[in-house]
Formats: C-alpha cells, sequence, structure tokens
C-alpha cells in the first residue's frame, strides 16, 4: 500500500490511524505546492485529479480518497484493535456522524482562515463559526475520555489534526478544559508520536 499525504495537512490522520492499525505501507510525500510527488519527478494530478491529499494506493492498485472514508477502511482491516465499531451496529452511524461533523464544520471551516486572499472581516466569521462549533463540542466531550466515550477511535486522530491548526491560524482553543483533556490524551499515543515525528513535526 501506498500512503500519499503532505506533513500537517488533514492527511495527518490517516496516517495517524494507518500507524495505529500497524498496517505496512510506504509514505509518499506530495508537495502541494507544485502537485508532485517523488521529489518533483511525478505529476499528483495524474493520480488524483482533485490534487488533494491523503489518497491511498491498495496493493491491487486500487484508489481510495477522501480521509474519512480512508480512516473507516483502514479501521475496518484490523477489527481487533476496536478503532471504529462494527458495521451495522449504532455505534459505527454514530462514528460516522462525528466524522462528517469535524469534516464539514471544523475541516472545512478552517480553510478559508489558511487562504491568503480572504479579506479578514470574512476570516472573522469562520473564525466565530468554528468556536461556536468546539463549544458545543466541549459540552458534548463532557464526562467522556474520547470522542466516542471510553475508547480511542479514528475519529479522535481526526480531531487532534483539525484542533493542531488552531495553533497556527490564531484560534485559540485553550479555554475548552474538556477538549485540552482529550487532545493531551490522543497526543501520549505511540502513533501519534510516530506520525508527527516521519511528517517532520516535532
Ligand atoms: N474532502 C477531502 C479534502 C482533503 C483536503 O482538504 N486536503 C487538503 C489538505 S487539508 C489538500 O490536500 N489541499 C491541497 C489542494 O487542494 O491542492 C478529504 O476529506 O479528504
Amino acid at each position: 500500500m501506498k500512503f500519499y499525504y503532505s506533513p500537517g495537512v488533514c492527511s495527518l490522520a490517516s496516517h495517524i490511524v494507518l500507524r495505529e492499525a500497524a498496517m505496512p505501507f510506504a509514505p509518499m510525500r506530495v508537495d502541494l505546492r507544485t502537485h508532485t510527488f517523488n521529489n518533483g519527478a511525478d505529476d499528483y494530478y495524474a493520480l488524483n485529479p482533485r490534487g488533494y491529499v491523503p489518497l491511498l494506493e491498495l496493493a491491487d492498485g486500487q484508489l481510495l480518497s477522501e480521509g474519512p472514508l480512508i480512516m473507516q477502511y483502514v479501521g475496518d482491516q484490523v477489527p481487533e484493535k476496536g478503532i471504529v465499531p462494527a458495521w451495522g451496529s449504532m455505534e459505527r452511524y454514530r462514528l460516522i456522524e462525528r466524522l462528517a461533523f469535524i469534516s464539514s464544520e471544523l475541516h472545512k471551516n478552517f480553510g478559508p482562515l489558511f487562504d491568503p486572499r480572504m479579506p479578514q472581516d470574512v476570516k472573522a466569521i469562520y473564525h466565530e463559526r468554528i468556536c461556536d462549533r468546539f463549544g458545543w463540542l466541549e459540552q458534548q466531550l463532557n464526562r467522556r475520555d474520547y470522542m466516542m466515550g471510553a475508547k480511542f477511535s479514528v475519529a479522535d486522530a481526526y480531531l487532534f489534526v483539525v484542533c493542531n491548526w488552531g495553533k497556527i491560524v490564531g484560534v485559540d482553543l485553550t479555554a475548552f478544559e474538556n477538549l485540552q483533556s482529550l487532545l493531551g490524551r490522543i497526543a501520549t499515543r505511540p502513533s501519534v508520536q510516530e506520525a508527527l515525528q516521519v511528517e517532520g513535526l516535532v
């Protein structure tokens, strides 16, 4: 398997999950400024015309895109690890609910804050929206060790990555105590530390 990623962006969540699963894979670093990989030798658009990461290339050559799907695919390969609930269970729908929340309400609202073309007053609207969503999440995390309850799941890997962006674009999450405790727990996982190391982020 080949895993296409770029340091620190949303692909880091799938990277963490691959390491949680202890599945063998070749990390393929993509330069998102030039949309090339293999040190500029190969055109990433030829592989993924949408140009974004993450992308997982399976042993038979099939390509899987979209982080929430990749994380669930990887989790399903190692059911004994328990990082995704079983298909058909109510818990699985709860996981998908959380992944959709992180993707559409957090991840995609952070995007404009990274865009230098975005006017400051528009950025302020996204900033407010993100803080509002984190306020709701903070209440949800009351008496929960992880996003899904007592156990780590792929949703925690995704949340961890999105929260890290707050430090880069000036979204201060320190007042959210439940969230901070959760992030602290996630950060201690070997999978997280390994992925951060490989991506050159520590
Ligand atoms: N819907 C995609 C979005 C992935 C995405 O937004 N990737 C960003 C990094 S966080 C990216 O690669 N951007 C570079 C580009 O679009 O050229 C997913 O959830 O996997």
